[in-house]
C-alpha cells in the first residue's frame, strides 16, 4: 500500500503554516505564461507608481483582471480602470487564471478566484520593502505570487515588522503562496542583482494573484 494521498506535490516547502513554497510549479506553461504577459503589458504598459508620500517606487507595475492595485498621492487602491487609459484592465488571461488556481490548491486552498493580478517588473536595483498585502477586502483569501526571470531574494516575515526573516532566492517558474494565519505577514525583495534571463532579458517578473472585493 502506497500514501500516496498524503503525499506533497514534488516541491512543495511549507514555510509557515497556511504558506508554501511550490518550486518550478509555473515552468510548464512558461511559454503560455510569457506570450500572455506580453500581450498584457502592450494594453496596460508598465509603469513606475508614486507612493502616497511623493516617492516613485522602483518596480514598474501593470494590473490585468477586474480590478488592478494602484498606488498615487491619494493611496493605495484597487480600481477597474487603468488610469493612464481610463480604460478596463486587460482581462485576466485563462493561463494565468489556470496556474494561480493549481497553485491555490496545491497549498491547500480549495476555492480561489483571484480578480486581481499585480505585475511587477524589476530591473537592476529595483526592489519592494517589507510591507504588508493588506489592501484586500476579504483575508480569507490566500496571495499566489509567481516568479518569472531572473532570481531574487525573496523575504518573509511574521506578522510584525520586526520579526525575524526568512530569506530564499525565488527561480524562474517558482511559485510562493500565503494565505490563512500567514496571510498578513510581512515579505519583501531585495535588491534585483544584475544579470541577463534567456528570453526574459536583464528583469524579474512577479505576477501576484489576489482576491481584491
Ligand atoms: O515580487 C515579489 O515576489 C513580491 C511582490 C509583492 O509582494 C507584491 O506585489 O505585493
Ligand atoms: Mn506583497
Amino acid at each position: 500500500m502506497t500514501l500516496d494521498l498524503f503525499a506533497q506535490p514534488a516541491g512543495k516547502e511549507i514555510i509557515a503554516p497556511g504558506a508554501c513554497l511550490l518550486r518550478g510549479l509555473a515552468l510548464a506553461r512558461e511559454s503560455a505564461i510569457w506570450q500572455a504577459l506580453q500581450s498584457v503589458i502592450a494594453q496596460a504598459p508598465l509603469r513606475h507608481m508614486q507612493t502616497p508620500g511623493g516617492l516613485t517606487m522602483s518596480v514598474a507595475m501593470s494590473n490585468c483582471g477586474p480590478l488592478g492595485w494602484v498606488s498615487d498621492r491619494q493611496g493605495y487602491r484597487y480600481q477597474a480602470l487603468d488610469p493612464l487609459s481610463q480604460q478596463p484592465w486587460p482581462a485576466m488571461p485563462a493561463e494565468f487564471m489556470a496556474l494561480a488556481q493549481q497553485a491555490a490548491i496545491l497549498a491547500g486552498f480549495a476555492d480561489f478566484t483571484p480578480d486581481a493580478c499585480l505585475i511587477n517588473q524589476y530591473a537592476v536595483g529595483a526592489k519592494l520593502s517589507l510591507h504588508q498585502d493588506k489592501d484586500e477586502r476579504d483575508q480569507s483569501h490566500p496571495i499566489v505570487s509567481v516568479s518569472l526571470g531572473l532570481p531574487a531574494t525573496f523575504q518573509f516575515g511574521g506578522l510584525q515588522r520586526s520579526d525575524k526573516l526568512l530569506r530564499t532566492e525565488l527561480q524562474h517558474g517558482d511559485v510562493v503562496v500565503w494565505g490563512g494565519p500567514s496571510r498578513l505577514r510581512y515579505h519583501g525583495i531585495l535588491p534585483l542583482k544584475s544579470g541577463t534571463f534567456s528570453y526574459m532579458g536583464t528583469y524579474r517578473y512577479n505576477l501576484t494573484f489576489r482576491r481584491a472585493s
